[in-house]
């Protein structure tokens, strides 16, 4: 396992999810630092925090330093010539992840799309500070150099978007096969590692990979499930997460596309979260459902990880979302099975399809 000094927020709810972003990365944190900010202008921290760090660099020699934020192409050329380390920031470091993960030919497309995106948009402020400052050689590269950089990477993406058209084409033609037979579908969406697999599998009772780490599922999974002998397809989707950067939800989403046609979306919630979190996660997660244009009155809610709460404590998440007189909610475990029947019944009310 590689090593990693990580450098991220005070905050407790940011703090685990770069720790589980570092832990689904593959990277063993070896030290931590944490900042109220990470947005100082020349090394996104401070000079005498970078001080600290070049000195604890020097002592624990980390294979990689990961730096919980988004970088400038010049912040981390100024922290990786300071500290003589690879600097990953935030958005390289979920990118990692989706290509470690990727399985599928759409997926791996995809997640190579986005990471043409990620270094397009350094090549076009590399070239506008190339330009601005007349620094020929800024950063190792000259004028010249930058602009076959540019325009290899958008040939690149060029030959991809193609690809990837086709796949999706491959899907849409799928999705209306089903709906020639007349199978109702459901989506199972929600923030990543809320249990959404693990739902999957209990209700196929079928195995797909899950674990704690993020990001387990990268492609949209469809099984024949049946309900009191009607047949229903239900999909396990790509899990959310706060702050993914605006290209890599346009990679995605030929993924979550998925989410439009459904019949039926059953947003999965991890209600193990502290009520910040939950908040947070439960917030980002409508937002992008919202982006997407689902419509929001086929939405049901299953509370999962109940397993791991009191009644009380259940009562009080369930108020921390506002979801206490919901009628479209079910507080449930996926690993357990508490509850997975009424969650059928409740989505599948036996008046809906008799
Ligand atoms: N205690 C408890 N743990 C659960 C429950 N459901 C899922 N988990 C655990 O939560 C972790 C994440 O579960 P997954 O099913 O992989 O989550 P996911 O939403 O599919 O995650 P991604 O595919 O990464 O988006 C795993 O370690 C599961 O064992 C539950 O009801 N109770
Ligand atoms: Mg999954």
């Amino acid at each position: 396992m590689k090593s990693a000094i990580l450098i991220t927020y005070l905050r407790h709810d940011a703090l685990n999810e770069a720790v589980s972003l570092c832990d689904a990365a593959g990277y063993k944190i070896i030290h931590t630092i944490k900042q109220k900010f990470l947005k100082k202008p020349k090394y996104g921290i401070s000079a005498g925090v970078l001080e600290k760090l070049k000195e604890t660099t020097k002592d624990l020699n980390p294979d990689v330093i990961i730096f919980d934020e988004l970088l400038k192409p010049r912040q981390n050329y100024n922290l990786a010539s300071t500290l003589r380390k690879q600097i990953l920031d935030r958005e390289s470091l979920i990118l990692e992840i989706f290509e470690n993960r990727a399985s599928s030919k759409e997926s791996k497309l995809q997640v190579k799309l986005a990471k043409l995106k990620y270094e397009m948009v350094r090549a076009k402020e590399k070239v506008r500070l190339t330009k601005i400052a007349e620094q020929p050689g800024f950063m190792g590269i000259g004028k010249f150099e930058v602009d076959v950089y540019h325009t290899d990477i958008k040939n690149k993406m060029q030959t991809i978007k193609p690809k990837l058209e086709k796949v999706r084409k491959q899907r849409e033609l799928h999705r209306k096969g089903r709906e020639r037979h007349g199978f109702k579908t459901i989506a199972l969406a929600g923030y990543t590692s809320s249990g959404k697999t693990t739902l999957f599998n209990k209700m196929t009772g079928e195995f797909h990979e899950q674990s704690k780490q993020l990001f387990t599922t990268l492609s949209t999974t469809t099984r024949r499930i049946t309900i009191n002998g009607e047949p229903f397809l239900l999909s396990d989707t790509v899990g959310f997460i706060s702050k993914l950067p605006a290209y890599m939800i346009d990679a995605f989403k030929s993924t979550l596309e998925e989410l439009l046609f459904t019949n039926i979306l059953i947003v999965v919630v991890d209600i193990n979260d502290y009520s910040l979190e939950l908040q947070k996660k439960f917030k980002s997660c409508m937002r992008t459902l919202n982006e997407l244009g689902v419509k929001t009155d086929q939405i049901y809610f299953a509370l999962n990880k109940s397993d791991l709460l009191t009644n009380d404590q259940i009562d009080e998440q369930l108020e921390c979302l506002n979801l206490q007189n919901s009628n479209m909610t079910m507080v449930i475990s996926a690993k357990t099975g508490k509850n997975i029947e009424e969650l059928k019944k409740l989505v599948f009310p036996k008046t809906n399809y008799q």
